[in-house]
């Protein structure tokens, strides 16, 4: 292996830890301690100065956070990263420490909820102005950039509606303008898309999705230069939110982290089986998949995506209600927010995660109110589909449901 970079697969499962340093121990040790002891005070106070071979209080990181941290920088092609206690954590770390009042932050229409609540209800009380634009369309991003521009962000896919973002042709306009980017790569993972070789200055996780891939814990990820990490740590962490991990999730994190290329790669294929059926179905009007011929940007899915995921969003050829009733009659697929569980998830965007905006702010953001939101998950795909079936069978069709679900234990 000396020399050689190996392969992704095998630093998810390898990077950032070695047993031998750990009294041979596989599974890296879960540090619960929120303390360290010092021997003398000059020890404790070099720590403080910045000597980095000491821990100090957990708040500010432990060893298995540290081996986590390592690992993911690896995996995202970044010279640091940063775990945190939650996807919102890692947003409201890093973009406590990047801006100031006065400061403008152009953002893509379409973005998560919460996110999007964050930057209207949160940081437009404290002086920073926020600009929404089709960032679909870089061409037009120059003209949005002033002097008080200091970061762009987007999400690719973004939640809920799957508009993707050409990462490249972005940075490289923030690049000329010495303005910095983040790019929200949940949907994505580092596994299939990887924002700082495309030019981005910062990308951020919720590694609630699929990087902890169970749905048995909350967690984010802030990954970028060694210097805008610290300064995150340090600031936007430390004194702004205090968003810091528990050592069970890390070590959770950590064990989720170890089957993500396997996960992905089945949440692909089954995403893409699923969205070419549901395209063939007479009740649904339209599915929005990158993985799909049709798909409006399936030029730049090829260019920036190793696989098209496995988020869909569809809508179907009937009323919110038809819609809200194929929901209640699936009996396979969990009626869920969350997303890049093992188990699918279905959910109806404009009423749940992206409940912040209101109707016209969803219209004006591109967020279809009647779009339905599934995460396929990994079960059988013949499974997935069937429930799917029965459910549109039962509401446009007054089908008898499926027999064969019904029967599983
Ligand atoms: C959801 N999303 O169902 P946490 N960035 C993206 C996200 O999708 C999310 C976050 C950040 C959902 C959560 S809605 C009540 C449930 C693209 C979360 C925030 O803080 O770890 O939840 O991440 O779409």
């Amino acid at each position: 292996m000396k020399n050689k970079q190996p392969h992704f697969a095998t630093r998810t499962i390898h990077s950032g830890y070695d047993p031998q340093q750990h009294q041979g121990a596989l599974t890296p040790p879960i540090h619960t301690s929120s303390t360290f002891a010092f021997e003398t005070v000059e020890q404790g106070g070099a720590a403080f100065a910045g000597d980095n071979e000491r821990h100090i209080y957990s708040r500010l990181g432990t060893p298995s956070q540290q081996q986590l941290e390592h690992r993911l920088a690896d995996l995202e092609g970044a010279e640091a990263a940063l775990v945190t206690a939650s996807g919102m954590g890692a947003i409201t770390s890093a973009i406590w420490s990047l801006i100031e009042p006065g400061d403008e932050i152009i953002a893509d229409k379409s973005l998560y909820g919460c996110t999007f609540s964050f930057f209207e209800h949160g940081l437009k009380k404290f002086g920073i102005n926020i600009t929404y634009m089709d960032l679909s369309k870089p061409q037009f991003l120059a003209e949005h950039i002033t002097a008080n521009t200091k970061l762009v962000y987007t999400e690719s896919p973004s939640n809920p509606n799957m508009r993707l973002v050409d990462i490249a042709a972005v940075a490289h306009i923030t690049r000329q303008h010495g303005i910095k980017f983040m790019v929200d790569n949940t949907f994505c993972t580092p596994y299939l898309q990887n924002p700082i070789a495309l030019g981005a200055d910062i990308v951020v996780h919720s590694a609630t999705k699929y990087l902890g891939g169970h749905g048995d814990l909350i967690a984010g990820v802030v990954a970028g230069s060694a210097e805008d990490l610290l300064h995150i740590r340090h600031y936007g962490l430390k004194d702004m939110t205090g968003a810091v991990i528990s050592g069970y999730d890390v070590a959770l994190l950590m064990r989720g982290l170890k089957t993500l290329h396997v996960r992905m790669d089945r949440h692909c294929d089954n995403a893409l089986a699923v969205a070419k059926h549901l395209q063939n179905s007479p009740y649904v009007k339209q599915v929005i998949y990158p993985g799909l011929s049709d798909f409006p940007q399936a030029e730049l899915v090829k260019r920036q995506m190793r696989h098209a995921g496995g988020m869909l969003a569809f809508e179907l050829n009937g009323s919110r209600e038809q819609a809200a009733d194929f929901v209640n009659h699936l009996e396979l697929i969990y009626c869920a927010v969350s997303l890049g569980d093992t188990e699918s998830l279905i959910q109806h965007p404009a009423s749940m995660t992206h409940s912040t905006y209101t109707e016209e702010e969803l219209i004006a953001h591109l967020i279809n109110p009647s779009l339905l939101r599934l995460s396929v998950g990994i079960e059988h795909v013949d499974d997935i589909i069937a429930d799917l079936d029965q459910a549109l069978e039962s509401v446009f069709n007054g089908g008898s449901g499926n027999k064969e679900l019904s029967a599983l234990p």
